[in-house]
């Protein structure tokens, strides 16, 4: 059995998140370039960005799932490869404070990013985003994070720039998965197409329903792009590097027949070894329709003409 179904679960529903301090903040700090003068400010506890506004354009057909299930039934191989009941119980020896990402490769600004320094500077909010995984159970949840284009823009890529590649943290003393499945090629590591990154849905995502990121979910930083299978959202990010050529990534190299490098979510194109007409939702086992793009056609169609493979 794919999906494990815990019973009794509440499915609450929660209210917009009301307007914080965040925003007087944001203003204070409008104008100030991501290396310059922002350094001058005196650090901000993280958790000073929540609640972020949350974003009217992107509303639900479903119910928000619970917050115990979206954050307590995760893939994170790398605390848990088989048991993903078992990931939040793993991550205790887990620091991610404090932590920095790495910007290499293709960009006129490569540099070390303090992550404390994203939270001043970026344009936090919170949006309402469908999620799938390739092995079908699917959520919907809140993100707090900002839009990537937001920092690729400041990062400055240079012409020939046509792809961003994402390293994720590998630290086998913290991660016990890690020791559990040393066959696979550590760290975790995806990629996109630049102008799918740049496309106003992708985003880098630091909280989920209305707090810092736990652990399980990928803390403290992570990308979200849900019209693609959730193998394509990688958590915990330290390095960020543009190329010319497309990067490979963790699952494709693994086995290219199961996962390919665009994996934009299609109901008509069966993984090989199940359909992917149907989704589940989580933590009831609520059966729905797959939508193409999960349901973002609107906003990622165009990047496609009809041709992502
Ligand atoms: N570093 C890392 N990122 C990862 C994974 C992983 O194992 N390691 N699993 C991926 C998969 S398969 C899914 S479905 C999503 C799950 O995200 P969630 O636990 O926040 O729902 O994370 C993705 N990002
Ligand atoms: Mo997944």
């Amino acid at each position: 059995m794919l999906i494990r179904v815990p019973k009794g679960w509440e499915v609450p529903e929660r209210e917009a998140a009301p307007e914080g301090a965040w925003l007087n903040r944001r203003e204070l700090v409008k104008g100030l370039t991501l290396l310059g003068a922002s350094s001058l400010l005196p650090a901000v506890e993280p958790q000073s960005i929540y609640p972020a506004k949350r974003n009217a354009e992107f509303t639900f057909d479903r119910p928000l799932t619970a917050e115990s299930a979206a954050t307590g039934y995760n893939n994170y191989y790398e605390f848990h490869p088989t048991d993903k009941a078992a990931v939040k119980d793993n991550v205790g020896k887990f620091k991610t404070w404090p932590w920095t990402i790495e910007v290499t490769g293709l960009v006129k600004k490569p540099q070390t990013i303090d992550l404390d320094q994203l939270l001043r500077t970026m344009p936090f909010e919170e949006r309402l985003y469908r999620f799938r995984c390739v092995e079908r159970w699917a959520m919907a949840v809140p993100w707090t994070g900002f839009p990537m284009t937001a920092l690729i823009q400041q990062l400055e890529p240079k012409p020939e720039a046509k792809y961003l590649r994402f390293v994720t943290v590998s630290r086998p003393e913290e991660m016990p998965g890690m020791r559990m499945a040393p066959w696979y090629k550590w760290p975790y590591y995806e990629a996109l197409r630049l102008d799918e990154a740049m496309n106003p849905m992708a985003m880098f995502v630091t909280g989920i329903y209305g707090k810092p990121l736990p652990a399980q979910n990928g803390a403290p930083f992570r990308v979200i792009v849900p019209w693609k299978y959730g193998y394509k959202n990688p958590k915990s990010i330290v390095r960020i590097e543009f190329t010319a050529r497309q990067p490979g990534t963790f699952w494709n190299d693994f086995s290219a027949k199961e996962y390919g490098f665009y994996s934009n979510i299609n109901p008509a194109k069966p993984h090989p070894r199940w359909s992917q007409e149907m989704e589940q939702l989580i933590p009831n086992g609520e059966v729905r329709k797959t939508q193409i793009y999960n349901g973002y056609a609107k906003w990622v169609a165009p990047l496609y003409h009809g041709k992502e493979d």
